[in-house]
């Protein structure tokens, strides 16, 4: 596991390692105001340890607000500015209450064969066994079998299970879902929806 799995992942990170280490603790270590070029560089860093644009962007307004205070405190303050800031957007949502609606509707999202459909295999006899009861809505309604895969486990789980035609608009099986939940007034619904990268923004939309 080590070698294959992990040593992999480890190997895959040093080239992100070196030029954060390196390329970009250099320029900020000097104890100097940050010229333009030093933030054009930092800019380039980023990008090349696949950051993505869009993080790499908002990384880039911190530094430039921030600058005076990496000139005074060089790279261990740059290091701390940036993990606060990774900090305050991993601060999880507040307001979440399970259950706080009747049914109760989780989207369950993810990449192609993370574990979606199990999960809700998972949830469904869980909360079975709390006294709740979960309707299983397969909105995957794109990939062959994926609903007949998440019928297994409503079966098993004895979870009541909605489905739509293959092919049909995911919205509209869900539509049907509810409704039924909430004239059986069951207390939650457990939405499979077909595998995506969360990267896809239209498709997470
Ligand atoms: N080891 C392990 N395997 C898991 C876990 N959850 C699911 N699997 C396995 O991973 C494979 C894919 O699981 P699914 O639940 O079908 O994944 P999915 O995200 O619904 O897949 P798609 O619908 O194809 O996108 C199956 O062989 C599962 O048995 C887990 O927690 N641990
Ligand atoms: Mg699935």
């Amino acid at each position: 596991m080590e070698d294959s799995f992990l040593g992999r992942f480890r190997k895959g990170l040093e080239r992100t390692r070196d030029i954060l280490g390196a390329d970009v603790e250099d320029l900020v270590r000097g104890r100097r105001p940050l010229k333009p070029e030093d933030l054009d560089k930092v800019e380039e860093a980023l990008i090349a340890a696949d950051f993505g644009l869009p993080a790499t962007r908002q990384a880039m307004e911190v530094l430039r607000a921030k600058s005076a205070q990496i000139w005074t405190g060089g790279a261990e303050a740059m290091r701390s500015m940036l993990r606060d800031e990774i900090r305050s957007i991993l601060t999880r949502p507040t307001g979440v209450v399970p259950f706080a609606t009747k049914p109760w509707v989780v989207f369950v999202v993810g990449v192609n064969g993370v574990g979606k459909t199990t999960t809700i295999g998972k949830l469904a006899a869980a909360w079975k066994a709390e006294g709740r009861t979960a309707l299983v809505c397969a909105a995957d309604t794109f990939r062959a079998a994926a609903a007949e895969q998440l019928e297994i486990w409503a079966r098993r789980t004895g979870a009541p299970f909605h489905r739509g035609a293959e092919g049909t608009d995911p919205s509209a099986v869900l539509t049907d879902a509810l409704r039924i939940a909430r004239s059986k007034g069951h207390d939650a619904v457990l939405v499979d929806t077909a595998g995506r990268l969360h990267t896809k923004g239209n498709l997470m939309a």
